[in-house]
């Protein structure tokens, strides 16, 4: 990866502590359960889930664009706190001055559930790193540069595994072009979960 400011931490999980990350997820889920964002303007829907924690959450409509606020957009009720476990490892990996504010977690389910390439840019606070972890089935990451046609390369994620995306590479093009089924136990139904956590505000 030739973007400076990622680095990946494969199996920072045990099997354990993925198994009680999994459980703090299911009780977000029921506070506050998974929605299917749609694109602003087309309204067309994401193929992945999402929901969050923290005081801000991520969401997007047809009419109000892709924003963070303060409730769930379906129960309008505030997101449940992030739990501690995953503060921990904010403040083991970057150290950051800041905790995070949101806790966005996104769930792959299904052959066809993708993210194309993107940048993070709905943040305020650019310079605070973003750290991601991978739970369930492994995807098929992929990372670009900081303009949309830069050459990309690809890797995979294995469940346990985190990533952080901090100076340059926070601004990179990423996205997720597969979720490989069956290539974990972790979860009962199967499928991938996604956990980032982000700063927003200064
Ligand atoms: C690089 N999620 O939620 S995690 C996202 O696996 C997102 O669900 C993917 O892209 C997923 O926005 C990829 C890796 C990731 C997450 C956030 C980043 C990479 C990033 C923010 C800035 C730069
Ligand atoms: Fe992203």
């Amino acid at each position: 990866m030739h973007v400076k400011g990622f680095d990946i931490f494969p199996g920072y999980l045990d099997r354990d502590a993925q198994g009680k990350l999994v459980e703090e997820l299911r009780l977000i889920a029921k506070n506050s359960p998974f929605f299917r964002p749609v694109m602003p303007k087309t309204g067309r829907p994401f193929s992945v889930e999402m929901t969050s924690a923290g005081p801000l959450g991520w969401v997007s409509d047809k009419t109000g664009g892709y924003r963070y606020q303060n409730t769930h957009p379906v129960t309008k009720t505030p997101w449940p706190v992030i739990p501690k476990m995953l503060l921990s490892i904010w403040d083991d990996l970057t150290g950051y001055e800041k905790p995070p504010e949101c806790c966005l977690i996104n769930l792959y389910r299904g052959e066809k559930t993708r993210m194309g390439l993107h940048r993070d840019e709905d943040e305020q606070d650019l310079s605070a790193p973003v750290v991601s972890i991978s739970l369930g089935d492994t995807a098929v990451f992929r990372m670009g540069g900081l303009r949309r046609n830069d050459p990309t390369s690809s890797i995979k994620l294995k469940s346990g595994d985190i990533v952080t995306f901090g100076g340059e590479a926070r601004l990179a093009y990423h996205g997720i072009d597969r979720v490989i089924a069956n290539s974990s136990t972790l979860l009962s139904k199967g499928g991938r979960i996604n956990i980032t956590l982000r700063r927003v505000n200064y």
